[in-house]
């Protein structure tokens, strides 16, 4: 195939690039002014400085519950800065002392919390200014990075974490590795600003960019426009974020559909002979922007494994060349997908790859696991999964599951994995050491498996107040409660054993994914949510609208009619997304609407 034909701004003019392209440009590789600001003294970066600090992994934020009390009485505080710093974890695998590093790290320089996501890493909430500097080394200290965990790259891969000792699940989580470190940026300003002695110039042993092999020696911008520093992506980036997960068809922890390229393994035969390529899916929306929609991946093409570096290279750089980069609210490669079509997308991928792509195999996801309990790893060790209720790592109120971790990690050194529904796998344990294992869990007031409800174990809530700065509503602070009042809705219901998501988020951007689950509830006006309705464990169908605006002291009210039509009308083991979504909206709203005659004429709660 001829040369990949590239945007010609001569003959197509762009519109005006994004202040964050000026940013990118402007900052040299991601230097900006950083190195000088963390001299400065300020209590915070500049706003320009905390775009470029993304790459880096970090976003400038401020304690939101605190905002008025600051400037109560005239005293005009302003706000209470600090960072959130996100460690990038590729498959979500980690060591005990890497473990152990990020929880004294929370205590010394955090709010005492640390913070699984649902991408596999770890964050660190509520570091000032002054420490910043010092939580990177020692990240790096422990050979993990945070480069590249958020901003306009590629971010944490997702991959089953199951230490299952099977093939194909061990060749999905070397991809991973070697995805990540292929598509790290390069630019030496990490290393620079970060793990440099800003004074003395000394440099710390390891970084993550560097110690990644280069293919070329970093100079800069040659006269053909070709970038030494920044090979993949060039000076100003890409033109937003972009997420790569990666699932085996019978367990899509990862919601495969979800980010902007998907690779489902296609196994035969014990091995993986190649993947699906699933495009452009992504959640975030504006309500008021018409333009904007969540979005699951299209089936793109088959991939032969050998071959898929090399594809999702080419798939990045039609996004990078391509993406809009005027208007952020629609630079994720989904708009892309949907102004040209996936034909003529993939025949864009095609030429950049310098190959035609086959048409995607026939395999698709049909299971889902969380991994939780104890399981065999196939090698005579056991794993286990531990439920951690929105990611929340912390001890209070009876709960000292920081410590019980601490523990864990000191006495057997698991392997470490965190899971893309927000919790955490132990493994590599000695079948012997079992019972003691779970009494550290006990006597630290961790509950076991069968101590959590079914709705709760399938749960996810966003991070939300205090610290997110595009947060409406409060998310992980109020699932928890909410859960409380539906568990006995449920019993009483005699549904108590179903299984089926239930996500909350603060704000329309989706991150819980809430637009793909049996029920989601995003964040829409104070104290205010849409619900969503529809979708499944699979991840591979989105829910629909059910109702708007719906104030959070009503979201259980509006919940049970329907929980309670499901029980009389479903079809059996028919789940309560598919249930759902073969009613419709329309049915759902009649019987709602019976529902609330009968109660009130009868005065019964109903169910
Ligand atoms: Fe997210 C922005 C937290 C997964 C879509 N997300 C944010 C920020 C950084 C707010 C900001 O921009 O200042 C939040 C930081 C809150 C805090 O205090 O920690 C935030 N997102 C999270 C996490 C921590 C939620 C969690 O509870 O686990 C997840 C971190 C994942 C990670 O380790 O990288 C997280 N975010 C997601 C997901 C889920 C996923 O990728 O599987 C989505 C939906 C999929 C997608 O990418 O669209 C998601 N986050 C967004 C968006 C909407 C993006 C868009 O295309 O419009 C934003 C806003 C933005 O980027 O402008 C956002
Ligand atoms: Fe913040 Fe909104 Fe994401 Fe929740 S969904 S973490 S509120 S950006």
């Amino acid at each position: 195939m001829s040369e990949p034909t590239k945007p010609d701004p001569a003959a197509d003019p762009q519109p005006k690039p994004s202040a964050v392209e000026e940013a990118k440009l402007a900052s040299r590789y991601l230097r900006g002014d950083l190195a000088e600001e963390l001299l400065n003294g300020e209590d915070h970066f500049a706003p320009l400085s905390s775009l470029v600090l993304k790459h880096h992994g970090m976003y400038q934020q401020d304690d939101r519950d605190s905002r008025g009390a600051r400037d109560a009485d005239g005293r005009k505080l302003g706000k209470a800065y600090s960072l959130m710093i996100r460690t990038k974890i590729p498959a979500g695998m980690l060591t005990s002392d890497q473990l152990l590093a990020e929880l004294d790290l929370c205590e010394e320089l955090g709010n005492g919390t640390l913070r699984i996501t649902n991408r596999q890493d770890l964050q660190l909430h509520s570091v000032l200014k002054r420490d910043v500097q010092t939580a990177i080394r020692r990240i790096n200290e422990v050979k993990l990075t945070t480069l590249g965990a958020c901003g306009d790259v590629q971010r944490n891969v997702m991959c089953c974490p199951c230490p299952v000792q099977d093939k194909p699940r061990q060749e999905i989580q070397e991809l991973a590795l070697r995805l990540s470190n292929h598509l790290l940026p390069r630019s030496p300003a990490y290393r620079d600003i970060w793990l440099t002695d800003l004074e003395s110039g000394e440099r710390q042993a390891w970084d993550a960019a560097t110690a990644a092999p280069r293919e070329r020696v970093p100079e800069d911008v040659d006269s053909d426009g070709a970038d030494a520093i920044e090979p993949l992506y060039g000076r100003t980036y890409l033109p937003r974020k972009f997420k790569i997960a990666i699932a085996l068809p019978h367990d899509n922890c990862v919601d495969v559909y979800t980010p902007d390229l998907g690779l489902l393994a296609v196994p035969e035969n014990d091995t993986v002979v190649g993947y699906n390529f699933l495009v452009g899916g992504s959640f975030g929306m504006t309500p008021s922007n018409k333009k904007t929609f969540p979005a699951l991946a299209k089936r793109m093409a088959y991939v032969p494994a050998g071959e898929v570096i090399a594809v999702v290279e080419a798939v990045i750089k039609v996004q990078r060349d391509f993406g809009n980069r005027s208007d952020r609210s629609l630079a994720r490669m989904k708009y892309l997908i949907a102004d040209w079509g996936l034909p003529r997308f993939k025949a864009k991928v095609e030429e950049y790859y310098g190959r035609p792509l086959a048409d995607p195999h026939p395999t698709d996801v049909r299971g889902f696991e969380d991994h939780l309990g104890w399981g065999e790893q196939g090698d005579g060790r056991l794993y286990y999964g531990l439920n951690v209720e929105n990611g929340r790592i912390l001890d209070c109120d009876g709960l000292r599951l920081k410590t019980a971790l601490r523990e864990i990690a000191r006495a057997y050194r698991p392997g470490i994995r965190l899971t893309p529904l927000q919790s955490i796998l132990f493994t590599d344990i000695d079948p012997a050491d079992r019972i003691d294992f779970e009494v550290i869990l006990r006597r630290n007031g961790v509950k076991g498996l069968h101590e959590i409800s079914q709705a709760r174990r399938w749960s996810m809530a966003c991070v939300g107040l205090p610290t997110c700065p595009l947060t409406i509503t409060e998310s992980e602070r109020s699932l928890p409660g909410m859960i409380d009042d539906l568990e006995p809705v449920l019993a009483r219901l005699g549904l108590a054993g179903e299984r089926f998501t239930l996500r909350m988020t603060g704000c329309p951007n989706g991150c819980a994914r809430p637009y793909n689950a049996d029920v989601g509830l995003s964040g829409r006006a104070v104290d205010k949510y849409s619900i969503y309705l529809g979708g499944r464990l699979l991840g591979d169908r989105m829910a629909f609208l059910y109702q708007d605006l719906v104030p959070a002291d009503q979201i259980l009210p509006t919940l049970t009619p329907i929980l309670t039509y499901f029980k009389h009308a479903r079809t059996d083991g028919e789940s309560f997304g598919d249930f759902c979504d073969r009613m419709g909206k329309d049915s759902l709203n009649r019987w709602a609407t019976q529902f609330a005659q009968e109660s009130a004429r009868t005065g019964a709660a109903g169910g």
